[in-house]
C-alpha cells in the first residue's frame, strides 16, 4: 500500500454534496489504486479453497484496516465533517448462509495476514442471502441485491473467462477477484455465468430453492460451474508454465475442498487430465489422489451431498462417466485391502443409482479433516469409520478458529486498546501474545469492567434504534445467534425463557438479575419448523416485553436479518454466549470463540469446539451442562421418552404453551407441530430438548446469581479473552499449512 499517496487523494477528495454510496466507491476505488496488485505466488507451491460459500461481510472497515489506513481515514473524513460510521449503510456481502462460509472467509483473512499463498475460488451470486424482515412474528425473505451499492472492491478480468460445457448448455465463467489484504495480497476469485438467461441463472442464487428436479439440477450446476471453472485454470496454467506431464502438479498446487459441495471438481480434474492432455486414467486418479484434500463441516446426513445419477447423466454425461468409473477403482481397491462387504457398500460412491460424493472425497482425499476434536472423532468411529480403518492416517483434526483482525481488532476496538496497554501491542501480528495475559491485576479487571459496558452499551443503542426495544446496560446479556436449525436448540432456549418469565409473574422466582436474551437467527425457506420457532420467539418477544410487571427484570430481543456486521456488535457487547446444541452435533460452531475472545462466558452443552474451549478458559469460567455423546447414545439405546422429562410444572407449562392456546401462531398449525414433534412424533424430540431442558434453565439462573458479583464475574470473561489465542484462525491456517497443504 501506498499509504502517503492514499492520505494525500483522500484528503484531497471533494466530498461535498456526495451520498454515501458514492463516498464509498470513491473512497474504495482509491484504496484499491494504491493498494498493489494481487500477489502471484509463482515459483512456489499454491493452496487453493474451494467453496461455494465467502460469507464475506462488509469489506470497507476491514481492508482499510488490512491496509493500515483505517485510523487515518477516520480523522480525515472527522476533519471534512464525515462520520465514518456513516459507511455502515454499505450492506455485507453475504455470500454465505453461515460458519461454514464465514470460515472461509476467515481462512483468507489469516493465510493473507501470514502471508501464505492461499486463494480462494467460489461464485459471484447476483443475490446473496436473503434479506430477513419479520412480519407478523413470521419471517419474510427479500432478495438481497448486495451489489447495488457497486462493488468497488472487485476486478472483473473479462481476460480470463473460460467456457464451462453442459450437454445442454455452454457458460462464460467471468472472473471477479477481489484482493485479500495482509502481509501478502492474496485473491478470491468469484466466477459470474454470463451467455443466454438460462446461463446466467446460475449465479442469480445462493442455494436456490431445491424441492423440485429443476431446483436440484440448477444447484449441480453450480456446483460443476465455479469447480471447472477453477480446475480448468489450474490445469490449463500448470500445462502452459510447467507443461504437460502433470506428475509434479501436486508438487505446485493443493486443493482443499471446502464440505461436499465442490467434490465434483475431482470428476471434472480427472476429466480434463484424461481428455485434453492425454493421461491414462489410473495415472489421473493417482494425481487427483496427492492434490486434493477435503474437509469435512457436518454430521448430518441430508446435508452430504449426493446426486441422482439419472441428473448428472442429462447434463454432464462425461463427468457421470468419470464417476463411474472412479467407483469401480474404489471398489477395487478396497477389495483389494480386505474390506468387507459391509463396508464397501458404506464407502460406494456409486450405489442404487446415486453418487455418494463424500465417499467420493474420502476415497481420493489425500486428507480428510473434522473442524473440531470431537467432530473428528465423530468422523473416525461414525461416520467415515470404514475409511477410517483401512487408511488410518488420513482422518486428522484441524480445529477451527476466526480471524482475530475482525472479530477482535475491529469490533472491538476498546477491549484492543486495553490489551496493547496491558500485553503491548505484539498480539496483532502474534496472537499466540494474548497468552501473556494469564495473569492479570485487578486494575486490569476494573478496565475491563469499563470496556465491556461501553460495548454493551453500544450494542443496546443499536437495538434501540433498530429492533425498538429498549433496554437499561444494567442488564446481564445472553446471546444465541447463529442458522436456526433444531439441533442448534433455540426452542429449548425459548423454554427456558418462558420459564424465567413465568416464575416471576407468579412471584416464585424472586430476586432475578435483570437480564435480556438475544436470538438472532435466519432459517432456509422452506424449512417449516425452523420457521415455527421464529415465530414462537416472536410471540414470546412480544408477550414479555409489554408486561409492565416483569419489564424491568426479564426482555427478549429478536433481531431482525442478522448477519456478520450485526454480530460484529453482538460478540463485542454480550456476556454470556448460548450454545446449546444437541451433543454430537454441531461440529465446532465459530460464534461461540468470536464471543470467548471478546469476554462472554460460554453456556453450553459438551459438543463442538464448546469442548476446546472450557478446557482452555476452564470449567470454572463457563457454564456447561446437558447430556454428553455418550448420554444421548445411552439415551437413544434405551428408547427415549421425551415426556417424562418435563414431568416439572414448569417446564410443561413452558411446552404446554405451544397447544393451549398462550400463544397464536396465526392459524396455521405450525406451534402444534412443533409440539407433536416433541411429544407425539414416532421418534418424539430427537434433538433432547425436553432431556436438558431442566439443567439449563438451572444453569441460566446460576449464571444470572453469579452476575451478582460483578468483579467476579469480570474475571470469568477476562479468563475466557487471555485464553482464546488458540481459536485464531492464524493457528488453524498455521496448522493447514504445515500438515496438509505443505506451503510456506
Ligand atoms: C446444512 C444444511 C442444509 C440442509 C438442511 C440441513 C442442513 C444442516 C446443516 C447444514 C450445514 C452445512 C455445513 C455447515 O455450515 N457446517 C458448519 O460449519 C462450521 C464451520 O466448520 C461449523 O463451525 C459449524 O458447526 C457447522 O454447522
Amino acid at each position: 500500500m501506498d499509504k502517503t499517496l492514499f492520505l494525500r487523494d483522500l484528503a484531497l477528495l471533494d466530498t461535498e454534496n456526495k451520498d454515501v454510496t458514492t463516498l464509498y466507491n470513491e473512497i474504495s476505488t482509491l484504496a484499491m489504486q494504491y493498494a498493489g496488485g494481487i500477489d502471484e505466488a509463482k515459483g512456489r507451491k499454491n493452496a487453493y479453497y474451494l467453496s461455494m460459500e465467502y460469507l464475506i461481510g462488509r469489506s470497507f472497515y476491514n481492508n482499510l484496516m488490512a491496509l493500515g489506513v483505517l485510523e487515518e481515514t477516520r480523522e480525515i473524513l472527522a476533519r471534512k465533517g464525515i462520520d465514518i460510521n456513516v459507511f455502515e449503510e454499505i450492506e455485507d456481502a453475504a455470500l454465505g448462509n453461515g460458519g461454514l462460509g464465514r470460515l472461509a472467509a476467515c481462512f483468507l483473512d489469516s493465510a493473507a495476514g501470514m502471508g501464505l499463498p492461499l486463494h480462494g475460488f467460489g461464485i459471484r451470486y447476483k443475490y446473496g442471502l436473503f434479506k430477513q424482515a419479520v412480519e407478523n412474528g413470521f419471517q419474510v425473505e427479500l432478495p438481497d441485491d448486495w451489489q447495488r451499492f457497486g462493488d468497488p472492491w472487485s476486478i472483473r478480468r473479462e481476460d480470463e473467462k473460460r467456457v464451462i460445457e453442459f450437454a445442454d448448455m455452454k457458460v462464460y465463467a467471468v472472473p471477479y477477484d477481489m484482493p485479500v489484504f495482509g502481509k501478502s495480497v492474496n485473491r478470491l476469485r468469484l466466477f459470474q455465468a454470463e451467455g443466454d438467461a438460462a446461463a446466467e441463472k446460475i449465479s442469480e442464487y445462493l442455494y436456490p430453492a431445491d424441492d423440485t428436479e429443476e431446483g436440484k439440477i440448477l444447484r449441480l450446476r453450480q456446483e460443476y460451474f465455479f469447480s471447472a471453472a477453477a480446475v480448468g485454470e489450474l490445469v490449463d496454467g500448470y500445462a502452459e508454465s510447467c507443461g504437460t506431464d502433470f506428475k509434479n502438479f501436486p508438487d505446485c498446487n493443493v486443493i482443499q475442498l471446502n464440505d461436499t459441495h465442490p467434490v465434483i471438481a475431482i470428476a471434472e480434474f480427472i476429466r480434463l487430465l484424461t481428455v485434453r492432455y492425454c493421461i491414462s486414467f489410473s495415472e489421473a486418479l493417482n494425481i487427483a489422489k496427492r492434490t486434493f484434500a477435503y474437509t469435512n463441516h457436518t454430521v448430518l446426513p441430508e446435508a452430504l451431498e449426493r446426486w441422482k445419477d439419472e441428473y448428472v447423466k442429462k447434463i454432464l454425461p462425461d463427468i457421470a462417466d468419470i464417476l463411474v468409473k472412479i467407483s469401480s477403482y474404489a471398489e477395487r481397491e478396497y477389495s483389494a485391502l480386505g474390506c468387507s462387504k459391509e463396508q464397501a457398500t458404506d464407502m460406494a460412491i456409486y450405489r442404487d443409482g446415486t453418487f455418494y460424493m463424500a465417499n467420493l472425497a474420502v476415497y481420493v482425499a489425500k486428507k480428510v479433516n473434522g473442524v473440531a476434536r470431537l467432530h473428528t472423532e465423530i468422523l473416525k468411529n461414525d461416520l467415515f469409520a470404514s475409511t477410517n480403518k483401512i487408511f488410518p492416517n488420513k482422518i486428522q483434526n484441524k480445529t477451527n478458529g476466526i480471524t482475530h483482525r475482525r472479530w477482535l481488532e475491529l469490533c472491538n476496538m476498546e477491549l484492543s486498546l486495553l490489551l496493547d496497554e496491558t500485553i503491548g501491542r505484539g498480539w496483532r501480528t502474534d496472537i499466540g501474545q494474548l497468552n501473556n495475559l494469564s495473569r492479570f491485576t485487578q486494575d486490569t479487571v476494573n478496565k475491563f469492567i469499563e470496556v465491556k459496558r461501553t460495548k454493551k452499551q453500544q450494542l443496546l443503542d443499536f437495538i434501540a434504534q433498530r429492533e425498538g426495544v429498549e433496554i437499561p446496560d444494567s442488564f446481564l446479556v445472553f446471546s444465541q445467534v447463529k442458522r436456526l436449525h433444531e439441533y442448534k436448540r433455540q426452542l429449548m432456549t425459548a423454554f427456558a425463557v418462558l420459564e424465567l418469565y413465568y416464575g416471576l409473574k407468579c412471584g416464585t422466582l424472586r430476586g432475578l438479575h435483570p437480564c435480556v436474551f438475544i436470538f438472532g437467527a435466519k432459517s432456509a425457506p422452506s424449512y417449516k419448523r425452523a420457521k415455527a420457532i421464529i415465530k414462537f420467539i416472536n410471540e414470546i418477544a412480544y408477550r414479555i416485553n409489554s408486561d409492565k410487571q416483569t419489564n424491568d427484570t426479564l426482555k427478549v430481543v429478536f433481531i431482525r436479518n442478522y448477519n456478520v456486521s450485526y454480530a460484529e456488535k453482538i460478540v463485542a457487547g454480550s456476556d454470556v454466549s448460548l450454545q446449546v446444541s444437541t451433543a454430537g452435533l454441531e461440529a465446532s460452531g465459530t460464534g461461540n470463540m468470536k464471543f470467548m475472545m471478546n469476554g462472554a462466558v460460554t453456556c453450553g452443552t459438551m459438543d463442538g469446539a464448546n469442548i476446546e474451549i472450557v478446557e482452555r478458559a476452564g470449567l470454572e469460567n463457563n457454564y456447561i451442562f446437558g447430556a454428553t455423546v455418550n448420554d444421548i447414545a445411552k439415551l437413544k439405546e434405551e428408547g427415549y421418552n421425551s415426556i417424562s422429562y418435563i414431568s416439572n410444572p414448569n417446564h410443561r407449562k413452558a411446552v404446554d404453551s405451544l397447544i393451549d392456546g398462550t400463544f397464536s401462531d396465526g392459524g396455521t398449525g405450525c406451534f402444534k407441530d412443533l409440539y407433536d414433534s416433541l411429544i407425539n412424533a414416532e421418534n418424539p424430540d430427537g434433538y433432547f430438548v425436553l432431556y436438558d431442558l431442566d439443567s439449563y434453565v438451572k444453569t441460566l439462573l446460576s449464571i444470572c446469581k453469579d452476575y451478582n458479583n460483578k468483579i467476579n464475574f469480570a474475571k470469568k470473561q477476562l479468563a475466557n479473552v487471555a485464553s482464546s489465542a488458540y481459536f485464531s484462525s492464524d493457528r488453524t491456517i498455521k496448522e493447514y499449512a504445515d500438515y496438509i497443504w505443505h506451503i510456506t
